[in-house]
């Protein structure tokens, strides 16, 4: 008797703990779309906590009536059939008909276009094993693992995937959407306010599933434009020697084969193999999401990537300490 209230402390502690932290929760919803899901999430937790409370109710009835017959007192007769057809049929149907219904509900809204206004920002992502790329076709601007958005505008996300199925999801914005090679998946986001939100892969892709995250900024729409603006321009000449050595570094070693930057040459081949590096710079992290971006763990990096993210295809590059600390010094310079 006396394991049963610690387990259930413990269930309780657990289920109210996992999911209150940082910047994607499911239940901390910033966005129209999430809030719906969120409140899907509430409605189902509550009717399986009712149904759960009912169960346990009866069960408890059923053991007094066992005892008091031990007892040798006679409990008397329960109508059965009664209680078999309402409780094991009626009211289940009644349940799961309500759910499906309001689920189906939940799901078209969510998922179906908020308005008819043809102008919405169009943002391309495109899932590789493992990293975001990110495009906004009519800015032409590409960029990659962390996605830019003019909070309190709804955004049209186009997701596809030259390789495996990988799937795009903001807990805090949006639901999940697969992202499947030969097809465009389309969702709306929509940020009510400016914020940073976390995202995922959610759909298992390979070795570097787990470590295949990314992050949306919502920004005020002038900080939005601002950021268009400063993309478009041409690359600015390297303003100090040593950012010019990184740019010499970067194109000797190769990285361009693989990474395109403003003002370096593209990459040569058709498509991109990498990310995308013209404001790395300001990225928050390194490898979507797999480590802070500083200047220790992008050394790191890029002398050894497979350490760092096992399956990822970006091959190891040893270099001469002066010329690795000209390219960090360049690589840091992007923005
Ligand atoms: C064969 C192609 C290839 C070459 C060559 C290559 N990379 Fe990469 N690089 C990648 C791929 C693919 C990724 C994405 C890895 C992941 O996150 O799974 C990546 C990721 C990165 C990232 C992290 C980007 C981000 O947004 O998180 C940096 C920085 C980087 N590479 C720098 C370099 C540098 C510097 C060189 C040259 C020394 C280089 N790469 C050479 C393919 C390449
Ligand atoms: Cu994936």
């Amino acid at each position: 008797m006396r394991r049963v209230p610690l387990f259930l402390t413990g269930a309780a502690a657990i289920f109210f703990l996992a999911a209150c932290q940082g910047p994607q929760r499911i239940l901390d919803p910033r966005s129209p779309s999430a809030a719906r899901i969120a409140e899907l999430w509430w409605v189902m937790f509550g009717l399986a906590a009712a149904v759960t409370i009912v169960v346990l109710v009866i069960l408890s009835f059923a053991v007094h009536r066992g005892q008091q017959r031990q007892r040798g007192v006679d409990p008397g007769r329960v109508n059965g059939a009664t209680l078999v057809w309402g409780g094991g049929v009626i009211v289940p149907v009644m349940v799961i008909f309500y759910l499906v219904v309001y689920t189906v509900r939940v799901g078209a809204d969510v998922y179906s276009p908020p308005d008819t206004n043809p102008d919405h920002l169009v943002i391309e992502v495109v899932g590789h094993k493992f990293w975001w790329e990110v495009r906004y076709p009519q800015h032409r601007i590409t960029t990659a693992n962390e996605i830019y958005i003019p909070a309190g505008q709804t955004v049209r996300v186009l997701v596809t995937s030259p390789d495996v199925i990988h799937s795009f999801w903001v807990p805090q914005l949006h639901g999940k959407i697969d992202m499947i090679p030969g097809r465009i998946n389309n969702i709306w986001l929509r940020a009510d306010e400016p914020g940073l939100f976390r995202g995922q892969c959610a759909e298992y892709c390979g070795s570097g599933h787990a470590l295949m995250a990314f992050w949306v900024e919502a920004m005020p729409e002038d900080k939005f434009a601002a950021w268009v603006d400063r993309r478009r321009a041409p690359a600015p000449e390297p303003p100090h020697p040593e950012i010019a050595r990184g740019r010499e570094v970067f194109l000797q070693a190769g990285c361009h084969e693989c990474h395109a930057t403003r003002g370096a040459p593209l990459p040569p081949r058709l498509g991109q193999v990498g990310p995308d590096l013209s404001d790395f710079g300001r990225r928050r992290t390194i490898a979507a999401g797999t480590l802070p971006n500083n200047r220790g763990n992008l050394g790191g990096w890029i002398l050894d990537p497979q350490r760092i993210k096992p399956g990822s295809r970006m091959p190891g590059t040893a270099l001469a300490g002066d010329d690795l600390q000209a390219l960090l010094t360049y690589l840091q310079s992007l923005r």
